[in-house]
């Protein structure tokens, strides 16, 4: 089956130099130790926390697990603040570790968990807020940092999306909070195939979620808690090892990508595009763009357009998490409480981007996208080839 290869896709994974990856699992397979720790692993670990800039690094085997051991590590119980402008990863995390996940509207700016909103949602069952850097762009940090002293709750960011995106003091993203946790699958801007990390705030975390990462092991091999296995493998880690010698020029593509689409979109009426946050150095892993429902159908009518034309483009994140049966019955789930994140989850589509997709492309997805418009297409026409 290659039904990804030929199409324009809303992410391709980025490969290690062919030749290399096959001499790294050379090497792995004369060692035979191909996971629990080994050569590749602890080079990956060492060189991944320089390059993004954070202390107290721990590769996991991807950032679910990484989100389910922070909350184990912290030892959050009860009810955990979030956003239901995210995967669904999120939500079920805080469920899978016996928590209720409570629902808080976004900011229609940085499309992240509004800080304004979060104390009226706080009760005595509440011990942390888990908000996402969604498309890599940075929650009001100071703000919900405010709010969590003030009421001792625990933070721990979801920054699955926000591989090397600093602030603009230089710091890296992935420094904040209690934790803050990376995922590190293939559809990211950086990838390990499957993998993720956790990024602690302080040694003795780190120690705690080493433990829970490896069944609860102490270094004597001794089980002292009820842990996961949650360990990232030698061939990941090689994959990731050689991975990190391209990233920089895959990054600075995906910003050419994105300054293309912008040049092209930007002055659609009917589109509107998030605007990029002040000096913040992006990684422009998504290209999300909001479509009215007068512009060809809205965000279905358009995607519906671009596959006609095999370019898939992504409705991340619709339908909202909060909406789905599992969770619809939460209070904190009703539509009328969440009328920002609902609003733009209907308008939203994610266009693709990847350090391998050609300008040219970029220009026949935008040609596919206002074409239809230009010529008075009927609104909710589908669109022909
Ligand atoms: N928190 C947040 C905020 C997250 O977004 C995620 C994951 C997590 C936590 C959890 O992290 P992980 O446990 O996943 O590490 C993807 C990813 O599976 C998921 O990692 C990601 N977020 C989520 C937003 O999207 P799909 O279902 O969209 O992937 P898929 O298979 O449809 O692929 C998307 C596109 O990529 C396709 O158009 C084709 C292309 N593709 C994909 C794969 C897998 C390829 O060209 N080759 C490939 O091998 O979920």
């Amino acid at each position: 089956m290659n039904e990804f290869k030929d199409m324009l896709t809303v992410s391709k994974p980025d490969l290690p130099d062919f030749d290399r990856y096959v001499a790294a699992l050379r090497d792995i397979w004369e060692l035979r130790h191909v996971t629990n720790r080994g050569k590749y692993h602890g080079a990956f670990e060492e060189r991944l926390a320089g390059y993004l800039g954070t202390d107290h690094l721990s590769l996991t085997c991807n950032g679910t697990i990484a989100l389910e051991v922070a909350l184990r590590a912290l030892e959050v119980t009860g009810e955990v603040i979030t956003t239901p402008f995210t995967f669904a990863a999120t939500a079920h995390a805080i469920h899978s570790v016996g928590c209720t996940p409570v629902f808080c509207d976004i900011d229609p700016e940085t499309m992240c968990l509004d800080p304004a909103r979060i104390e009226a949602l706080i009760t005595p069952e509440t011990s942390a807020i888990m908000p996402v850097h969604v498309y890599g762009r940075p929650c009001n940090l100071a703000a919900i940092e405010d709010v969590a002293r003030v009421h001792g709750l625990k933070v721990i960011y979801d920054a699955a999306h926000a591989f090397g995106v600093r602030l603009p003091d230089g710091e890296s993203l992935l420094a904040q909070g209690d934790i803050s946790i990376l995922s590190l699958h293939a559809t990211k801007v950086f990838n390990t195939v499957e993998g993720g990390a956790v990024i602690a705030r302080d040694e003795g975390v780190k120690v705690r979620v080493e433990r829970l990462l490896n069944f609860g092991l102490d270094h004597s091999g001794l089980v002292v808690e009820p842990g996961t296995n949650g360990k990232m493998g030698e061939l990941s880690a090689a994959w990731g090892v050689l991975l990190l010698d391209d990233i920089d020029e895959a990054i600075a593509h995906r910003g050419r990508v994105a300054a293309r689409y912008r040049e092209r979109l930007s002055k659609v009426a009917g589109l509107t595009l998030p605007a990029p946050m002040p000096g913040v150095i992006p990684n422009h892993i998504y290209f999300p763009v909001l479509v009215e429902q007068d512009y060809l159908g809205g965000a279905s009518g358009v995607q519906a357009g671009l596959v006609d034309n095999d370019i898939l483009a992504r409705r991340y994140f619709y339908p909202l998490i909060s909406n789905i049966d599992s969770y619809a019955s939460l209070p904190s789930a009703a539509p009328e409480k969440l009328p920002v994140a609902n609003t733009i989850a209907e308008k939203v589509l994610c266009l693709p981007i990847y350090s391998t997709l050609a300008l040219d492309d970029v220009d026949r997805i935008c040609d596919h996208i206002t074409a239809g418009a230009l010529q008075g297409v009927a609104r909710t026409a589908t669109w022909g080839r």
